[in-house]
């Protein structure tokens, strides 16, 4: 007898646990606020398309769910043992072999679900839809950050190379190609799309379309190691004529730097730190007076690079039109500046964080240096440390 009076507080329990569980979900639905990560809330055609077929699924499963938990209840104490039922008698009239019952319950939910599959499968479809000519953006993932290749002319050379925060502009489909460089990460960008892994030797099409200008964050989500967790990104969609004046910005050379500080940096860089980051056209060997280049070197080509000495880190030519870096971890630049949604970032740049950054890589996001996963630390002194955050900040 304790037993069916457990039965029934366990279902009780249960269905009160489930249904607090489900208010918690449905309490998010179109709430960005302070839930950057929330999928509840799309900003994307293909996150709408997605929020359309999730909200009447989850309807219909909510219904069937209520049914079966009262019918759940309802048997637990209507069939429960009564103390003076005797083994063997007074059960229960059973149904077993009840052909019309075994159809029924192998019909209806059949039906349900064939339902369910058209506008699933519709959905599907709608998500690779584009209109003509999108724009594309390679994708690579590496442990642990996100560059992004933008070819421009079509000739399979990208004429465009950044990291972390992804700029495309609004309101138009853009085909990302997603590739990875070391093992399987995913790119998630739940205000606009679901996700995608990015799978070494391959690539995989993902649509975004951001319905309006913003900032969008996203997360890595297939675990990858140390700094899985840490892996963050940026999509930036802007208006058309903004991302325009941020392309032709991005394939602009920076300025040289004129202070004597950020020279005595632009030497440092070009001995320490050309042989990892690729600023275009500076390498290890370049001598004073140095040029810049507008676009990457070509050895990036359609082939993703796999060994860390080829330059395998954060292009930083222009680092200072990305507002946030180190895999979306700190700010590049203080106060709003930081997310405001413009072609060029405009404000004073964070060098305590470029700062902080340059002492010791390690202390902001863990890494494994010694087996070409992140940056070393490279045993700066103060003083260079004040020149290269000088020449860094030049970098726009
Ligand atoms: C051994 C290769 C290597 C060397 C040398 C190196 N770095 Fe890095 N650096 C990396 C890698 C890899 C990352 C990406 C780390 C991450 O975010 O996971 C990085 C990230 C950065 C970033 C952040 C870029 C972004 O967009 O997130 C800056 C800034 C930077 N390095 C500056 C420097 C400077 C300045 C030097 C020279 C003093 C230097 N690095 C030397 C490999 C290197
Ligand atoms: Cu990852």
């Amino acid at each position: 007898m304790r037993n069916k009076r457990n039965a029934t507080i366990a279902a009780v329990i249960g269905t009160v646990g489930l249904v607090v569980f489900f208010w918690l979900i449905v309490r998010n639905i179109g709430d960005p606020a302070g839930h950057p990560l929330n999928t509840l809330a799309p900003r994307g055609r293909q996150s709408q398309d997605i929020q359309n077929l999730v909200i009447p699924v989850f309807a219909v499963a909510a219904v069937i769910f209520i049914l079966v938990e009262v019918a759940i209840i309802w048997m637990v104490v209507r069939f429960r043992r009564n103390h003076d039922d005797v083994d063997g008698e007074d059960e229960p009239a059973q149904t077993h072999g009840n052909t019309p019952l075994e159809i029924g319950w192998t019909v209806v939910p059949a039906l349900i679900l064939a339902v369910l599959a058209v506008f699933n499968v519709q959905t599907i479809l709608a998500l690779d839809d584009t209109g003509p000519k999108p724009l594309e953006v390679t994708v690579v993932g590496q442990q642990w950050w996100w560059e992004y290749r933008y070819d421009l002319d079509g000739d399979k050379a990208p004429d465009i190379i950044t990291a972390t925060q992804m700029v495309i502009p609004a309101k138009k489909d853009v085909v990302v190609k997603i590739q990875s460089n070391d093992v399987i990460h995913s790119f998630w960008i739940p205000a606009i799309n679901g996700k995608k892994d990015a799978v070494p030797g391959r690539t995989h099409d993902l649509v975004l379309t951001a319905n309006e200008p913003g900032i969008f964050e996203g997360q890595c989500t297939e675990y990858c190691g140390l700094s899985h967790g840490v892996m963050r990104m940026q999509v930036k969609a802007l208006p058309a004529a903004e991302y325009e004046r941020w392309v032709k910005r991005m394939t602009t050379p920076p300025e040289q730097p004129t202070s004597e500080l950020a020279r005595a940096g632009q030497e440092l860089f070009v001995g320490q730190c050309a042989r990892c980051h690729e600023v275009n056209g500076l390498t290890p060997d370049s001598k004073p007076p140095y040029t810049y280049d507008a676009v990457p070197s070509p050895d990036y080509g359609e082939e993703v690079n796999t060994s860390l000495a080829a330059r395998n880190a954060p292009n930083l030519t222009h680092l200072m039109m990305r507002q946030t870096f180190a895999g979306n971890l700190l700010a590049l630049y203080q106060g709003k500046a930081a997310t405001e949604v413009t072609a060029v970032p405009e404000g004073i740049p964070d060098t305590n964080n470029i700062k902080r950054w340059l002492r010791n890589p390690e202390d902001v996001k863990p890494m494994d240096p010694e087996n070409n996963q992140g940056m070393p630390n490279l045993n700066l002194s103060e003083q260079q440390i004040d020149e290269l955050t000088a020449y860094l900040v030049t970098l726009k």
